[in-house]
């Protein structure tokens, strides 16, 4: 017998039909759009500019999105699923408004609605700030990642902070890199949903003792220093799915009980001053890509990240009232390189202190939760923190690391007996050279599962950084190899692109299920198909080549091979042998050798503090500076140098590209991203056999792309041969360091630093051994450009169509099965939805 309705009963439904999905005709969308410009923003017709357009729209696209969200969160939470938790210090996210039209499938009606009212989509997008919130590869690999988990329908969460200041704003003055502060929320940003009410206590230092509590011991600390971490949501749609993911970001906040002790002191201002030092620690994204530095206020950072995050998830937790021994069939968290791995010490701290588990209980939850990828195996870039610090800043937790390492040295003892060499390599603290924690040991001591990024950097993980961890726990050790969301990287930044893709398929299933283009490598030798293909590579390097005369004041001609290299400047990428490379060809220039014609064009910021990889960026820059004006060279020669290299910016760079370097020091680039993003692209890769370049050459075939210089295995005895004198040097790089001896581009004292590590014997990265077969290759590269244009496109096109398991869509997948053990879970939408047609 059915209840009669009652008056809540009425207030429910009123509810639900006010809440109902947002409609979609024109006049709809246009009303909701003025209405922001009127309201949110009070302007009027006439005051709104392109900026409060893309403002308005944002808003628009926001309200879909929370719609959305909240009932993926409902959907989840009703079918009792198992999430993955995404810990990572950096979300390199860029704009996102044309990505999230993209994935309402929103655009053409939005572009039709908004031209009635006088704006352009494209103007609206180039308003938008970019979230720059990480470094490069590695934070880009994160959004990349979220992208992948929501379209694939997995339930996931994304955690980092929110940095008022993300990654730099780079300048270039007289040839030299200036960093400049990037204020990105200067307007605010319109995707994030502050969350007063989402907010957690940190805290810092004081004193921790042991006492008893009902007949049992228990541990109290008392931190001398107490905030808040307070929530920023910002929601990430799937493409062509209901399902919407969450990217939380926490900010620092001084609490309210905060130091109430100095107040009463009567030292006011001091009071004050000390409540903005806690909105200081998420301030700043430190700027350091492979190398970490060793700051308090980093390691505040990291701790306020993970505390806040581990107590955010055991709250979501303990909704589902199940007992904590089902936690791991909950929650998978995955710590983006160690940055996260206090996480490990934190959750340990709340289950035991808060939660009253027993050590043992806590120890099995959290190894059977966390998982770690390591990114890189640079000795630089491993992070330690020194026992002091931690202990200071951290006096419980530093307790309970204390504690793990005593059990896991027992292991070792067992597994080793009386083998005190393995027992100093395998400590989670160094003790050689002052007291160190190793933080990736830590991270592996707690994980259930470590892998690396790419098949060459995974397998260095187990047999160079961590070798008897691998003999230890051979089933620990998995890869997963990188990908990049085809949504962004080639629907977005290569729309010709994805319509050709889409037309010559019959559908655009391939933006879902990428391996799909490889239906088109028949394609390569249809005449028509080329030439529509280089129409489109054509009609980008236009695109680019007017971005670099905005940028640089520099007019290139688009008929000639573009040649790029962008990303982060380290010596190990080797942008030093580039720009030899081009020395070079500038000498035979000069010789009065007809070259063929080039635009070479790099990109990318150095860490600030870092002088090597600055000073090279000062020789580039001079090198084309000379020339650039040299009248000899006219159009066989152009440097191009695109200040502030980031996520939008390499959308216009990367689809314009001929010619892509990647030419890392084998066995030091984990994988790399952009080399995925360029072959898709149809950009011709040249680089070495590093990272996921071998990879990339298996998929596309060895004569799609241009693979030079020393293996990884040759590497030591190439550095053997620099050191001893065995090596000579090809003439080529002779003539080339002569003339810069002889200040060709400027005083040559300014470069002598970047000479000498490559000359005097100890050439680290071997740049002077590789140097003559990279430019033998650039040779190679020359010949065919020009030479066989019906055969260059044929090669552009197979580099493109085999890339497909390239996608970060593949990746998310075996990371979903083989690690995390979650399921897809598609929520059904409502079917008048646009983007469910
Ligand atoms: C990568 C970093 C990194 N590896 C420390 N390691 C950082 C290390 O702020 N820090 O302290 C920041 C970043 N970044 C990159 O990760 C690798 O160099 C790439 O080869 C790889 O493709 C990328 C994603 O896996």
């Amino acid at each position: 017998k059915q209840r009669p309705i009652d008056k809540e009963d009425e207030r429910q439904l009123l509810w639900a039909f006010l809440a109902s999905y947002l409609p979609d005709d024109k006049s709809s969308l246009q009303k909701q759009f003025v209405q922001h410009v009127e309201f949110t923003l009070a302007q009027t017709r006439t005051e709104a500019t392109n900026f409060s357009g893309f403002q308005a729209l944002s808003y628009c696209i926001r309200e879909r999105l929370i719609e959305r969200w909240k009932d993926t969160i409902l959907f989840f939470k009703q079918k009792n699923v198992k999430q993955v938790n995404y810990l990572s210090l950096e979300f390199l996210i860029g704009r996102s408004l044309q990505n999230s039209l993209g994935a309402l499938g929103l655009t053409g009606k939005y572009s039709d609605a908004l031209k009635d009212l006088g704006f352009q989509l494209e103007d609206l997008y180039d308003e938008e700030r970019d979230a720059g919130l990480g470094n490069g590869g590695l934070g880009r690999l994160a959004a990349c990642f979220m992208d992948s988990l929501a379209t694939c329908n997995f339930p996931g969460f994304g955690y980092g902070l929110r940095y008022k200041f993300g990654m730099f704003y780079q300048t270039l003055v007289d040839g030299e890199q200036v960093e400049l502060p990037d204020y990105w929320l200067n307007y605010g940003s319109p995707w994030e949903i502050e969350r007063l009410d989402v907010s957690y206590p940190i805290g810092f230092c004081g004193t921790c003792k042991e006492v008893e509590e009902n007949g049992k011991k228990v541990w109290k600390w008392e931190p001398a220093e107490e905030m808040l971490a307070v929530a920023y949501d910002y929601p990430i749609p799937g493409f062509k799915t209901f399902n919407t993911l969450n990217i939380r970001l926490w900010s620092s906040k001084p609490s309210s009980q905060f130091n109430l002790e100095s107040f009463n002191r009567g030292d006011y201002l001091g009071a004050i001053r000390e409540k903005e030092q806690c909105e200081n620690i998420t301030n700043v994204l430190y700027p350091n890509d492979n190398t970490m530095q060793g700051k308090e206020l980093r390691l505040k950072q990291q701790f306020l990240f993970v505390s806040a995050t581990i107590q955010d998830i055991i709250t979501q937790f303990k909704e589902t009232g199940k007992p904590f021994s089902e936690f791991h069939n909950s929650h998978a968290i995955q710590l983006n390189d160690t940055h996260p791995t206090l996480g490990i010490l934190e959750l340990m701290r709340l289950l035991i202190d808060n939660e009253g588990l027993s050590w043992d209980q806590a120890w099995s939850i959290t190894t059977k939760t966390f998982s770690y990828t390591n990114h890189t195996v640079l000795p630089e870039a491993l992070e330690r923190w020194s026992v002091g610090m931690v202990e200071h800043l951290l006096p419980r937790h530093i307790r309970i690391l204390y504690e793990i390492n005593d059990q896991f040295l027992k292991l070792v003892e067992k597994k080793w007996p009386g083998d005190m060499e393995k027992r100093r390599t395998l400590s989670i603290i160094d003790e050689d050279h002052g007291k160190f924690i190793r933080m990736a040991s830590l991270a592996i001591v707690g994980s259930h599962t470590i892998n690396g990024v790419a098949v060459l950097h995974s397998e260095l993980v187990k047999s160079d950084v961590f070798p008897l961890f691998y003999a230890l726990w051979p089933e620990k050790f998995q890869n997963k190899t990188n990908g990049v969301t085809p949504r962004r990287w080639i629907q977005q930044a290569n729309p010709d692109l994805a319509n050709l893709f889409t037309k010559s398929l019959n559908s655009d299933r391939w933006l879902v299920q990428l391996d799909l283009i490889k239906d088109l490598k028949n394609m390569a030798d249809n005449a028509s198909f080329q030439k529509d293909w280089m129409e489109i590579k054509r009609a980008n390097k236009i695109r680019l080549a007017k971005y670099i005369e905005k940028t640089c004041d520099i007019v290139v001609n688009c008929d000639v091979l573009f040649d790029c290299q962008v990303k982060r400047f380290h010596e190990y990428k080797r942008q030093l042998l580039n720009i030899l490379g081009v020395i070079h060809r500038y000498l035979e220039i000069k010789k009065g050798i007809k070259t063929a014609p080039r635009v070479i064009i790099f990109g990318g910021k150095a860490a600030p503090g870092y002088y090597m990889a600055k000073n090279i960026i000062k020789l580039i820059n001079n090198v084309a500076e000379v020339v650039n004006n040299d009248p000899a060279v006219g159009d066989q020669l152009k440097i191009v140098f695109i200040p502030n290299y980031c996520v939008s910016n390499a959308e216009i760079i990367i689809p314009a590209s001929d010619i892509s370097q990647h030419i890392s020091t084998a066995g030091t680039e984990a994988s790399g991203t952009s080399n995925m993003k360029f072959s898709m692209n149809g950009g011709l890769i040249l680089g070495t056999l590093d990272g996921a370049n071998i990879e990339i050459r298996e998929a596309i075939g060895k004569e799609n792309m241009y693979i030079f210089g020393a293996k990884t295995e040759d590497v030591n005895n190439a550095r053997k041969k620099i050191h001893n004198g065995t090596f000579k040097p090809d003439p080529r790089f002779v003539s080339v360091i002569t003339a810069i001896e002889e200040n060709t581009f400027g005083e040559y004292e300014q470069f002598k630093p970047i000479v000498d590590s490559i000359t005097s014997g100890n050439d680290h990265y071997i740049v002077s051994f590789d140097f003559g077969s990279y430019v033998d290759a650039q040779i190679q590269i020359d010949n065919d450009y020009y030479k066989n244009k019906a055969g260059w496109a044929k090669k552009s096109i197979l580099a493109s169509v085999l890339c497909g398991t390239f996608s970060s869509d593949r990746t998310i997948k075996e990371y979903a099965s083989q690690i995390w053990g979650i399921e897809e879970w598609k929520k059904p939408g409502p079917v008048h939805l646009s983007n469910e047609e």
